[in-house]
C-alpha cells in the first residue's frame, strides 16, 4: 500500500518569510507539492507515530494538496494526523491545535494575504511543536533538501472525506477530521472578557469584521454572532471561497477599503475589523480613526490587563524591526523587556516560549501573543472590544488619549509591488555600499544619526540572521527602512518604511502622508527608488 515514487528535484523550493509560495501552476507540476511535502519530513526527526496538523485556508488547490500530504504523512510513519473539516484550519487555530493535542508539528497551507484562485498563489509552511513556525535552522535544512532529493513516499489509497467529522483510518495511520473552530473559540473565551463583549454590542456599539471571503468567515461567525451576540450578517464576505470571491484578502487601506469607508460614513458601524487569507492578520478601524498595526500593538500591551488572560501583566513586549518604536514606549514606562527581531514571526518563537515577551507585532497588520505561536487576527479584535468595553471608550478616544500619553509615532509604509528583480537587488546593493557614509550627513532638517543592515542576534539560542533590512535612523527618532519582501511570487516587491516621532499633542492631527512628507524624499533621494524602479508612486500605501 505504500509507493516510493522517484522524482527529480526542483532548485526553486526555498521558504521564505512564511513558508513556500508559488503560483497555483507551479504548485500543481507534477510532484512538486509531494517533494517540499517530503522535504520536510526529511528534515524532522523523531516523529514516528507522533500526530500531525494539517489544514488550510480553503484557497484553490487546498482539498488536493491535503490529500497529498495525508497519504505522505501515513507513509512516513506518523500515528496520527488531525485535519480540520473542509480542510480548514485558520493559521492561528493550527497553532492552537497543535499546542493543545501537543502535535509532533503541523502543516498550514496557505499563501495568506496573497490572491487565489486557478492561476494566482499557494502555499505550504511547516509548524514545529511549540505551535509556531519553523525557525530557518529548519527551513534551511528543507531547502537542502529539496534540492537533492529523489524519492517519496506516499500510501496508496482513496482521497479521504474531509467533510465529515470523525475518526478514520488511512492506510494504518489515524485521522480525525475535527471541527475547525470549537478548540480556537473555546481558548478566545478564556482569555476575554466576554460578558462585557457582549454587553457592549447590546448597548448598541455597531461591531462588523470583513472576513473578505477567507478563513475567518468560520470563526467571526462562531465568536461575535453566537457567542457575542452581534445581528446576524454583522460578519461579511463570511464563506471561504477557494478564489477568496475574487478578493484580495489583505486587510489594508487598499484591499479592505469598502469597510473603511461604511465605518467613516456617519450611519456606518462604529467598530470595523477586517482579516486575511489565513486569518492571522486583523485591520482594526473606528469611527474617525484608523488605527496602524503599529499602534495597535502599543495599545494593547498598554491595556492588556483589562482582559482575563493578562491580568496579571505582560511580561515583555517583541516588535518586528519595521514596526514603529511606539510599543517601544510603553514598554518603558511599564519597565519591562522589549524585543526588536527580523520581519516574519518565527522569530518571536523562541522570546514567547522563554516567557521573555508575551505580546508581540509586526506593522504588517500582525498582533498576537503568548496564547499560541502565530500571529492573530481575531484575537486582536477580541482585544480592542474588550478594551473598549472595559474603558467605556470608543477606538478614537483611547488611540488619541495613547497618543497624549506616549506622543505619536507616525507611520506608513510604501510598497512597490512586482518590481524587476534584477533592479530591486541593486537598489537594496547599492544601499548597502553607501551605509557606511550615511552617519553625520544632512538630507535638510534631517541629520543621519545611524545606518546599518540589521542583523539579529537571538537571545534565547544565540543564532544569527543577517540582512534583515536597511535602517536609516536620523537624529529625534525618525527613519527609514527598506527591505525587499519575502512573500511575493512575482518580481520583486521593495518595502519602504516610514516613521516620525512626535511627542506634542498639539501636532498630533496632521495627514500622516503629510507628516511624513520630507523623510519620503529623503528616502526616494538616498535610494533613487524611482529612478531605479522607474515607479513614480508606490503600488500600496498604508
Ligand atoms: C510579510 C510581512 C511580514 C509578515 C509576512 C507573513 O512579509 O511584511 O510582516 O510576517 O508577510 O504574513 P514580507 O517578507 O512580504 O514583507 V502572512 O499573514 O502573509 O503569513
Ligand atoms: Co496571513
Amino acid at each position: 500500500m505504500i509507493k516510493t515514487v522517484s522524482t527529480t528535484p526542483f532548485q526553486d523550493q526555498k521558504p521564505g518569510t512564511s513558508g513556500l509560495r508559488k503560483k497555483v501552476p507551479v504548485f500543481a507540476q507534477t510532484n512538486y507539492a509531494e517533494n517540499f511535502i517530503q522535504s520536510i519530513f526529511d528534515s524532522l526527526e523523531g516523529f514516528q507515530g507522533q500526530a500531525l496538523v494539517i489544514g488550510g485556508d480553503g484557497r484553490y488547490y487546498n482539498r488536493e494538496v491535503i490529500q497529498k500530504a495525508i497519504k505522505m504523512a501515513a507513509a512516513s510513519g506518523f500515528g496520527k494526523v488531525m485535519v480540520g473539516q473542509g480542510g480548514i484550519l485558520s493559521t492561528p487555530a493550527a497553532s492552537n491545535i497543535i499546542r493543545k493535542y501537543k502535535a509532533f508539528g503541523g502543516i498550514i497551507l496557505s499563501a495568506s494575504h496573497n490572491p487565489g484562485g486557478p492561476t494566482e498563489d499557494f502555499g505550504i509552511k511547516y509548524n514545529i511543536g511549540n505551535g509556531g513556525p519553523a525557525p530557518e535552522k529548519i527551513t534551511d535544512a528543507i531547502f537542502a533538501r529539496s534540492k537533492v532529493i529523489d524519492t517519496y513516499k506516499i500510501a496508496d489509497v482513496a482521497d479521504l472525506d474531509l467533510d465529515q467529522l470523525g475518526s478514520f483510518d488511512v492506510a494504518g495511520m489515524a485521522v480525525e477530521v475535527i471541527d475547525p473552530v470549537a478548540d480556537y473559540a473555546e481558548l478566545m473565551e478564556q482569555l476575554f472578557d466576554f460578558p462585557s463583549i457582549r454587553a457592549l454590542i447590546a448597548s448598541g456599539v455597531n461591531v462588523v469584521i470583513d472576513s473578505m471571503g477567507a478563513v475567518t468567515g468560520p470563526y467571526a461567525t462562531e465568536i461575535l454572532q453566537k457567542r457575542l451576540g452581534a445581528p446576524e450578517g454583522s460578519v461579511r464576505n463570511a464563506t471561504p471561497l477557494p478564489d477568496f470571491g475574487g478578493h484580495h484578502p489583505d486587510p489594508n487601506l487598499v484591499h479592505a477599503k469598502d469597510l473603511y469607508d461604511d465605518v467613516m460614513s456617519p450611519n456606518g458601524p462604529h467598530f470595523g475589523a477586517a482579516s486575511d487569507g489565513d486569518g492571522d492578520r486583523n485591520m482594526i478601524v473606528g469611527k474617525g480613526m484608523f488605527v496602524t498595526p503599529s499602534d495597535s500593538l502599543a495599545i494593547i500591551a498598554a491595556n492588556a490587563t483589562v482582559a482575563p488572560g493578562y491580568a496579571r501583566g505582560i511580561a515583555g513586549i517583541a516588535r518586528s524591526m519595521p514596526t514603529s518604536a511606539a510599543a517601544d514606549r510603553v514598554a518603558e514606562k511599564l519597565g519591562i523587556g522589549m524585543y526588536e527581531t527580523p520581519t516574519g514571526w518565527k522569530f518571536f518563537g523562541n522570546l514567547l516560549d522563554a516567557g521573555k515577551a508575551t505580546v508581540c507585532g509586526e506593522e504588517s497588520f500582525g498582533t498576537g501573543s503568548d496564547h499560541v505561536r502565530e500571529k492573530d487576527g481575531l484575537w486582536a479584535v477580541l482585544f480592542w472590544l474588550n478594551i473598549m468595553a472595559a474603558r467605556n471608550e470608543s477606538v478614537e478616544e483611547i488611540v488619541k488619549k495613547h497618543w497624549a500619553e506616549y506622543g505619536r509615532n507616525y507611520y506608513s509604509r510604501h510598497d512597490y509591488e512586482e518590481v524587476d528583480s534584477e533592479a530591486a537587488n541593486q537598489l537594496i546593493a547599492a544601499l548597502r555600499e553607501k551605509l557606511a557614509s550615511l552617519p553625520g550627513q544632512s538630507f535638510g532638517a534631517l541629520k543621519v544619526a545611524t545606518a546599518d543592515d540589521f542583523a539579529y542576534h537571538d537571545p534565547i539560542d544565540g543564532s544569527v540572521s543577517k540582512n534583515q533590512g536597511i535602517r536609516i535612523l536620523f537624529e529625534g527618532g525618525s527613519r527609514v527602512v527598506f527591505r525587499l519582501s519575502g512573500t511575493g511570487t512575482s518580481g520583486a516587491t521593495i518595502r519602504v518604511y516610514v516613521e516620525r516621532y512626535e511627542p506634542d499633542a498639539a501636532k498630533h492631527g496632521i495627514d500622516t502622508q503629510e507628516a511624513l512628507a520630507d523623510l519620503i524624499a529623503v528616502a526616494d533621494q538616498i535610494s533613487e527608488l524611482r529612478k531605479r524602479t522607474g515607479r513614480d508612486k508606490p503600488t500600496v500605501i498604508t
